[in-house]
């Protein structure tokens, strides 16, 4: 046991953990020779990942060792509206000058200062722990991290009382499986392999999609709804299910509140209204109800694709529904998954990690980063507190994946806004900082990870040390806060301590280590006799909050806003292309090459409807903004409805903007979520 290596290969295996946003949270075997990764493959040992990854994370030392990685901290040079240049700094002159800054402005008021950060990284470590600690200790203003998943994870607590469903494995063995608002292949390759081994045994697969994706070309049927109206399509399910009797009527006795009012509100909708507000057939959506009603089990594997529209957090609660009207919950292969991120939440220790008794009583403002546009050009106001003067972000870029980019690109370039922006390449958003600090990747860092679309719990080791100058961000912020004086011990703790409170005892720490990965221990079929986590242990069709839930129309569709539809005609939805992650990956060729050029899909009938043929160059516009990008006349879009696939960089497309230059601002129903596909447009050769 434990012998070394013999040393002339100098090469050892390091175990991993995928950093990216992705609900499969892939365990990663790392080939080290010669302190040089050459090798990122998938953990054979690790039961979702079976040692495969996607192409994206394969060629993961292919992003670390790029040409253009940042390894040096960076001053800028150049005014914000000018083009970027940029001059090396030490460290030491970095921070020092950053926090000086900083000082001043929390001197006259700390909620001036503004962190901004996402899921670049999902570790628990390199993510929300040393910053959100300087961040407390300093009173700076708070984030709500709206920009992806707020309002299906408020809809899930408001109808279970948490973020909790099926579990990933069991989706084999179900009969029937709705893949709702999801490209799985592209986007959860892990749960497809199960999905696809179900499909294998005879289970029917049904895609509900607005786009003819890669997944739905792989499904039995696919179901071309119109953005947003997944609401309304419950719904009418619900009153299919009623009328004909596909009731598990003891599971909504024993384990659902307000079902008698939940059922009054689904009689208004039969099939042909539904059908009308879906731009679907009739047919089509007493089929799908007869399919949920009669085949189990039965599972739904819901994304968040589906909810980053107006009514979102209402279509989710709808839909969340349908499954204990079946009682497909009684199986450990039915039910639904949206998140399981409720689970992992048990045995996360935030509190330790991130600190907020650090606040010490404060109670600075919370801006919404979904519209952090508006919020970098209000003025100070009573209501507002002070304008936002400083920016920092990290795991994020905010130019390339905010909505509604004019907007803010005018935030970002305001002369008198100071931002420091921890990066790995030079992207879109560091373009516009005034210093740009080098972080270091998943290979150069330690972390830990829960998951959003598993049970498991991983340990991510560094493999090599950083390369150039470039730094943790947990070091970055624990130097900056040496700089700036703060000298709570609690901001100088080290990774390793970090991960030994990142958990409950319910994790073993020993074991994390050395195995790399461990399973939360949970029921297989959790909720087939109640159990629910809410206040009443029942799931709740009517919510304290939020009341009944029903369909919400788009802000923008022809239905609810014919004015603008008159001038900007078609739905354009913006889901994520297959080989980046986000705007994460747009930088590596080799993964650029796959995807080609940014480009849009539209129907046939609509392209001649224009005049447009295959294969031009054309614009897609709206009162926000314009963006341009090639034209695929394709049966993968839908009369009425195009995909511009994202999240580009806007400096490697053609006319330097990419997708967000036409989304909007305005946010979900509940959960304050972003809805980037909410957007009228129209298309017009360029
Ligand atoms: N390859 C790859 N994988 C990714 C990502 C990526 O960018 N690339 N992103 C990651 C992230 S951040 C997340 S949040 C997760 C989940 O990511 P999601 O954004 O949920 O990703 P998709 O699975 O592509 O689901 C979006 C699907 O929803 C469809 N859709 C759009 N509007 C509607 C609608 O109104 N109704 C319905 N029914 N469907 C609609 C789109 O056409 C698309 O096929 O995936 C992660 N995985
Ligand atoms: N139009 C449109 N816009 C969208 C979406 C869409 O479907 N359509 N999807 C939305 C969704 S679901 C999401 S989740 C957001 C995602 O938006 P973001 O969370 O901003 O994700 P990325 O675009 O991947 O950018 C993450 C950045 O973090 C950096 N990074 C990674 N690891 C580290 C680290 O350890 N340290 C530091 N300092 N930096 C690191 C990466 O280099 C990368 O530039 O985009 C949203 N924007
Ligand atoms: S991006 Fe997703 S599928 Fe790819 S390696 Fe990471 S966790 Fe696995
Ligand atoms: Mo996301």
């Amino acid at each position: 046991m434990n012998a070394p290596e013999p040393a002339l290969t100098a090469s050892r295996i390091v175990h991993g953990a995928c950093p990216h946003d992705c609900p499969d949270t892939c365990a990663l075997k790392i080939t080290v020779e010669n302190e040089r990764v050459v090798k990122v493959q998938g953990r054979a040992e690790h039961p979702s990942t079976h040692g495969a990854l996607c192409t994206k994370v394969s060629r993961y030392a292919e992003r670390t060792y790029h040409p253009e990685r940042l390894l040096q901290p960076l001053r800028r040079t150049s005014a914000k509206h000018e083009a970027p240049r940029f001059e090396p700094v030490s460290w030491d002159e970095a921070l020092g000058d950053i926090a000086r800054r900083l000082q001043a402005i929390a001197a006259r008021d700390p909620q001036a200062i503004q962190p901004y950060s996402y899921a670049g990284t999902m570790g628990l470590i390199q993510g929300e722990s040393i910053a959100a600690r300087f961040f407390n200790t300093l009173g700076a203003a708070r984030l709500d991290r709206t920009i992806c998943a707020s309002a299906g994870a408020e809809a899930l607590n408001a109808t279970y009382g948490s973020r909790v469903g099926m579990h990933l494995r069991f989706f084999a063995e179900s009969r029937l499986i709705l893949i709702w608002g999801s490209n799985s292949i592209a986007s959860n390759l892990h749960f497809w392999t199960y999905a696809n081994q179900a499909k294998r045994n005879g289970a029917k697969l049904i895609c509900i999609d607005p786009r003819k994706t890669e997944t739905a070309d792989k499904c039995h049927q696919h179901i071309a709804l119109l953005p947003g109206t997944d609401g309304a399509l419950a719904l009418g399910l619900m009153h299919e299910l009623i009328v004909n009797g596909w009731l598990d009527q003891d599971y909504l006795d024993r384990h659902v509140d307000a079902w008698p009012e939940m059922r009054e509100r689904a009689l208004q909708w039969p099939p042909a209204r539904a059908a009308e507000v879906c731009g679907i057939t009739e047919q089509a959506v007493r089929e799908l109800a007869r399919e949920y009603g009669t085949t189990a089990p039965a599972a739904i594997r819901l994304n968040y694709g589906m909810q980053r529209v107006h009514g979102g957090g209402n279509a989710v609660r709808l839909i969340a529904l349908l499954p204990c009207l079946v009682g497909a919950w009684r199986h450990r292969a039915g039910g639904l998954l949206l998140s399981a991120s409720g689970w992992a939440a048990r045995v996360k220790n935030p509190q330790a990690l991130e600190r907020p008794d650090l606040l010490a009583g404060r109670q600075p403002r919370t801006v919404n980063m979904s519209a952090i546009g508006e919020a970098l050009l209000r003025e100070a106001s009573p209501e507002f507190g002070p304008r936002i003067e400083a920016l920092i972000v990290y795991n994020s870029n905010p130019v390339a994946v905010a909505p509604d980019t004019g907007q803010v690109l005018r935030g970002f370039q305001r002369p008198d806004l100071f931002t420091v922006v921890l990066e790995h390449f030079m992207t879109d958003t560091a373009d516009l900082a005034d210093y740009v600090l080098p972080a270091t990747t998943q290979l150069e860092h330690l972390d830990v990870h829960t998951s959003y679309g598993h049970t498991d719990v991983l340990r991510n080791d560094p493999a090599i040390a950083p390369l150039g100058q470039a730094k943790p961000n947990t070091q970055i912020f624990r130097e900056l806060a040496r700089h700036m004086g703060l000298d709570d011990p609690c901001l100088q703790e080290s990774d390793e301590a970090l991960a030994a409170q990142a958990f409950t005892a319910a994790i073993d720490p020993e074991l994390l280590k050395s195995q790399g990965f461990v399973s939360l221990d949970l029921p297989e079929a959790p909720f087939a006799d109640g159990g629910w986590p809410t206040p009443s242990g029942k799931v709740q069709c009517r919510s304290p909050l939020y009341g009944l839930p029903d369909h919400v129309p788009n802000r923008e569709s022809r239905l609810s806003s014919p004015a603008l539809a008159a001038r900007y005609p078609l739905a354009m939805i913006s889901p994520p292309a297959r080989n980046f992650l986000n705007s994460s990956f747009v930088n590596v060729k080799s993964l650029r090459d796959i995807e080609g050029e940014p480009l849009v899909e539209m129907h046939a009938s609509d392209a001649a409807a224009r005049g447009l043929e295959h294969g031009r160059m054309v614009r897609i516009f709206n009162e926000r903004g314009s963006l341009q990008c090639r034209l695929h006349v394709s049966e993968r879009a839908r009369p009425g409805v195009v995909n511009g696939l994202g999240v580009w960089w806007r400096k490697l497309s053609p006319g330097g903007e990419n997708v967000n230059a036409v989304t909007q601002q305005g946010l979900t129903d509940i959960g304050g979520g972003a809805t980037f596909y909410d957007c009228l447009v129209e298309v017009a050769g360029a």
